[in-house]
């Protein structure tokens, strides 16, 4: 197995460069991601490979690839602590991606809600093969680099069980060669949801104008968009699971993974405050979130080269673990070595 850095346990994660990241990105994702870099070795790679499940234009494509690098930065990832990398710069995330897809039962990736919910919004007959063997690519990104914990929202979760079981099942097979990762939520914010339909995940790949908060919203535009989310007829401002109450639920979680603090504290804050205070407060909290990160944002992506010069150490540094496990696995499997 791949040494690890010092005794440090390992951590992976990574973003589909789809679209623009959201606040839902931020919260359930890259936020935990800068809390634990210092305390694991961590690897974050945009995985494009992901995204090409759903047909994007390739200069696009290009172009979100890097635009997600430099949010991972912006949003506080240190690249002389943690590993930032592209998935599509090492060959054997799609090398260990095939075998794993020739062990996944078809039962199992037919139950992901993943894959259910993406299927179900397309033409049977357009739905791309790649979009039911997602998770054996997950898999891969993940067994690669021996992975301890997997940062992610909890949308992910049943992908997460998935790569178990089949790091399992190659295990019991092959013999001892995967480590069984596990997943990482965060306290507050593993679902927010969409302000315009609080009863769905927010989503970059959401086309409605008041669904999500983009990460390079011009903050006054973020604020319009908090103060039209949709909330109920009623007063009370509580957390609550009443799907009813799921607009007030969605702002107050928003606050709370932005500011941390305590439910009780929150909920006292604003137990004589009206629907419009709590907007007010949340739409502060999300501009003051977006100032800074946008700045640097766009510091980074004026900064010729540093960008590709810091993806660049980034490939070297996943490249030489990856394709350790890459070849243990396939000897495992019976591949001849090449002389
Ligand atoms: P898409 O809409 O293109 O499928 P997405 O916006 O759901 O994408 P992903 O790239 O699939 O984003 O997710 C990246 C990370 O962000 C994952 O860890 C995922 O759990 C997290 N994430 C995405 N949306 C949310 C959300 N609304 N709340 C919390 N976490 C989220
Ligand atoms: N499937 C994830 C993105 C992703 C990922 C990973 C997350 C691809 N590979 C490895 C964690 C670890 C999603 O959020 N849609």
């Amino acid at each position: 197995m791949s040494p690890k850095n010092g005794n440090k346990p390992r951590v992976l994660s990574g973003i589909q460069p789809s679209g623009n990241l959201t606040i839902g990105n931020y919260l359930g994702a890259l936020k935990q991601w800068v809390a634990v870099q210092h305390e694991y070795d961590c690897f974050y790679c945009v995985v494009d490979l992901h995204a090409i499940t759903a047909v994007q234009d390739p200069a696009e494509l290009r172009l979100k690839t890097r635009e997600s690098a430099a949010m991972y930065i912006a949003a506080g990832i240190d690249p002389e602590v943690s590993t930032v990398f592209v998935q599509s710069h090492i060959p054997a995330h799609s090398e260990l991606a095939w075998m794993l897809t020739c062990m996944a039962p078809l039962g199992w990736l037919h139950r992901m809600t993943q894959f259910k919910d993406k299927s179900a919004k397309q033409a049977q007959e357009s739905i791309g093969a790649g979009l039911l063997n997602y998770p054996s690519l997950m898999a891969a990104d993940i067994l690669l680099y021996h992975a301890d914990f997997v940062p992610v929202g909890d949308d992910q979760n049943q992908h997460l069980e998935f790569t178990r079981d089949l790091a399992q099942r190659f295990n019991h097979l092959y013999g001892e060669t995967f480590t069984l990762p596990s997943v990482m939520n965060p306290a507050a914010g593993a679902r927010i949801m969409g302000l315009d339909n609080p009863t769905a995940k927010m989503s970059k790949s959401e086309a409605s104008e008041n669904h999500a908060i983009f990460l390079l919203d011009d903050p006054s535009r973020a604020r319009k968009k908090v103060m039209r989310a949709v909330t109920d007829s009623r007063r009370e401002i509580r957390f609550s699971q009443d799907p009813e109450r799921a607009g007030v639920n969605n702002l107050l979680t928003i606050y709370q993974a932005i500011t941390n603090e305590p439910t009780e504290a929150i909920q006292a804050a604003f137990a004589d405050k009206g629907y419009g205070d709590l907007k007010r407060a949340v739409a502060d909290t999300v501009a003051a979130t977006l100032q800074p990160l946008q700045t640097r944002y766009n510091e980074l992506m004026n900064e010729a080269g540093y960008l590709d010069s810091v993806l660049k150490i980034g490939r070297e540094k996943a490249a030489e673990i990856a394709e350790d496990t890459l070849k243990l696995a396939q000897d495992r499997m019976g591949f001849l070595a090449p002389s």
